[in-house]
């Protein structure tokens, strides 16, 4: 067992439920857990810049090997010396390996030695291996690398999951195999979609490899909320305590309480700032329609009681015209305020957790908050 490049501290479980505060030390700073991750696709978190991200208390981003490799490539990366320097993040970045990305394209088919996709640029064949997306994210030198995994839609049939189990399992200790990069921790990803013996047997199999931690994948991909709340309460305190545990891909209010108490450290979603591009702002009172005519006249900020700079600067009314009249001011402002509205949501997790007083809290956000617990 080689020294991990990351550090995970459990700093204390909450007594009721299991939710976890955390610590993880990397290269380029100290995330505490839980934490959300923004989304930084393309090298950018759409619409926001670092000084921004910064403000609003990010601790870490997620950008994406599939995406960077098709741009600007390789070469430029590599120029550029990685993605911190190329895109000025100080900070950790964590990147997704591909795996989910492919896999949401059509016209992809498995090959010998990975899986096989159509360019989305200009249709030419290209091959996706689990050595190639650890080249690619070892030029990108993000802090945390992914395993390329087999994401399929959690509706799929028991057989289609459990070869995607099998292939994730093979590609996963290819992957420990071949990753060397001494400043680079690489995560596993268990799959198994609905399916309590294939969860069981992919979590076995991918936590018998010495990953730096561990993610549930496979999850937030069309099933009802009760679905994934099951595999959450089955297994995600069966992930090594020792480890970070990450659950991809979720970041709803509901999705991260669900994850928190059920023992889960990470999540990532562009649902904060996709939202904000479209309109919608995230409040502790619900969601809220900011292109609504109901706001014309409202001069009150999104949220009074927000820290962030859009509600101590701008009022309801004035972000209502900015998407009338599609300034582009109007969707950096909801996207600024959405995340921090994610990021304020896990502190404050944090906060409840070290007091032993998560299902308080979380009792207390549902009952005061538009939105549902399920
Ligand atoms: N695998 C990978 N990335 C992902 C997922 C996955 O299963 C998900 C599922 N929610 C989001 N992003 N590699
Ligand atoms: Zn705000």
């Amino acid at each position: 067992m080689s020294e991990s490049p990351i550090k995970f501290e459990l700093l204390h479980i909450d007594k009721y439920t299991g939710a976890r505060r955390g610590r993880i030390t990397t290269r380029h700073g100290v995330i505490e857990t839980p934490v959300f991750m923004p989304v930084g696709t393309n090298a950018t978190v759409k619409g926001i810049t670092n000084d921004q991200l910064n403000e609003i208390g990010t601790e870490i981003i997620l950008s994406n090997a599939f995406h960077l490799y098709l741009r600007p490539g390789l070469e430029v990366l590599d120029y550029y010396k990685g993605l911190h320097n190329f895109m000025n993040w100080k900070k950790p970045i964590l990147t997704d390996s591909g795996g989910f990305q492919v896999f949401s394209l059509p016209n992809k088919k498995f090959s010998e030695d990975g899986i096989i996709f159509k360019s989305p640029l200009d249709g030419l064949e290209i091959e996706l291996t689990p050595e190639k997306s650890l080249n690619i994210q070892n030029v990108i030198g993000s802090d945390i690398a992914m395993v390329l995994d087999v994401c399929v839609n959690s509706l799929s049939s028991y057989e289609t999951v459990k070869e995607s189990v099998q292939k994730t399992f093979n590609w996963a200790l290819r992957s420990r195999e071949y990753h060397n990069n001494k400043n680079q921790a690489l995560f596993g990803i268990v799959q198994g979609g609905l399916y309590e013996d294939l969860r069981e047997i992919s979590l076995k199999q991918i936590t018998s490899l010495d990953f730096d931690g561990y993610a549930m994948g496979g999850l937030a991909v069309g099933e009802k909320y009760q679905d994934s709340e099951k595999v959450l309460k089955a297994f995600g305190n069966k992930f090594p305590e020792n480890k970070p545990r990450y659950i991809m891909g979720i970041g709803s209010p509901t999705m991260m309480f669900l994850s928190v108490e059920n023992g889960m450290d990470m999540f990532d979603c562009v649902l904060p700032t996709r939202m904000g591009r479209h309109g919608t702002a995230l409040t502790m009172q619900g969601k809220l329609n900011l292109k609504s005519s109901k706001v014309r006249y409202d001069d009150q900020p999104i949220d009074d009681e927000c820290d962030c700079y859009t509600c101590k600067n701008h009022s309801r009314g004035y972000i209502h015209h900015l998407f009338k009249r599609d300034e582009m001011l109007g969707k950096i402002l909801l996207s600024i305020h959405n995340l921090r509205f994610n990021i304020s949501l896990v502190e404050k997790m944090r906060n409840a957790i070290e007091i032993d007083e998560f299902k308080y809290f979380k009792e207390e956000f549902f009952r005061n908050s538009g939105y549902s617990l399920t």
